[in-house]
């Protein structure tokens, strides 16, 4: 999954596809690079951000899943909260909702996702953008992200959703300390057995990265970014969601050929 974000203050590569036209070929380029679906989003969710009005992100968002739809031959899916902007989206062209409160913000939400038969990532987070990296404190993260999300898949399928159009992000970085996102990095088998279906992750660029490999630009953090995109997919994960989509590509790439000929060899390792 390619991000396209179409927000000024994104913390990862903030203003540098603020206007349509720049989202619009960024999105091109992720797309011939090898992205399996592009996810554009006009509200920056970087700790500490405020939220904006739904129609700001209407107009961030809008004109860019209009210029991809037609344009790419992948999924598109929208990276909001709002009911409103998500049904805008598919209108528009998206098939899929990637909702960072997972339904909780917007009543209207999952049936909106019902209604469109869209897909649906529902993700965990503590608390909201604004205060999330404020002390957080888990008694056993693993857990309690996994029971979260299990609730929230089924609140979607309360409301409709149908279990083949489910995702599951446990989050990273949302609400969590460097030693809450290695835990749950660690523990991937085991979160993907506990959430029953497929499992995206998003690690591109974030702090934690920063942290462990002594890099303070985010632009500078795909390779730190790399190695955890190996170890996701290794482990199971479905998705993986990044900015530099040709590096993850790649990797997956050769990792699925290595896996075939690990197979071929009578390896316990799946293919993929
Ligand atoms: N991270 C960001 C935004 N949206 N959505 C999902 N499902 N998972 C994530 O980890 C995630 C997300 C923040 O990163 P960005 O500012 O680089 O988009």
């Amino acid at each position: 999954m390619g991000v396209v974000n179409v927000t000024p203050d994104s913390f990862s590569d903030g203003g540098r596809y603020a206007t349509p036209e720049a989202a619009i070929a960024h999105g091109l380029q992720l797309a011939e690079a090898g992205a399996a679906v592009l996810d554009v989003g006009g509200e920056s969710t970087r700790p500490g951000a405020e939220p904006v009005e739904a129609a700001t992100e209407l107009a961030r968002v809008l004109p860019v899943v209009e210029g991809l739809a037609p344009r790419v031959g992948i999924p598109i899916s929208v990276d909001t909260s709002k009911a409103a902007v998500a049904e805008a989206a598919i209108d528009a062209g998206a098939t899929v909702v990637n909702d960072v409160s997972a339904g909780r913000a917007d009543p209207a939400m999952l049936d909106v996702v019902a209604a469109t038969g869209a897909g649906l990532v529902a993700m965990h987070m503590r608390g909201e953008p604004r205060t999330m990296q404020q002390d957080p404190h888990y008694d056993d993260v693993v857990a309690e992200v996994v029971a979260f999300l299990r609730q929230r898949l089924d609140a979607a399928r309360d409301a409709g959703v149908a279990d083949d159009a489910l995702m599951a992000d446990p989050g990273i970085g949302f609400g969590k300390t460097t030693e809450h996102n290695l835990e749950l990095l660690a523990s991937l088998p085991e979160l993907i057995a506990g959430v029953g279906v497929p499992v995206l992750i998003g690690t591109s660029r974030k702090t934690f990265l920063g942290r462990i490999a002594d890099v303070s630009d985010p632009a500078a953090r795909d390779d730190a970014t790399l190695a955890t995109v190996v170890w996701c997919l290794e482990r199971g994960a479905t998705m993986v969601r990044v900015h530099d989509v040709r590096g993850a590509a790649q990797a997956a790439a050769v990792l699925g050929a290595m896996a075939r000929a690990s197979v071929a060899r009578g390896g316990m390792v799946e293919t993929r």
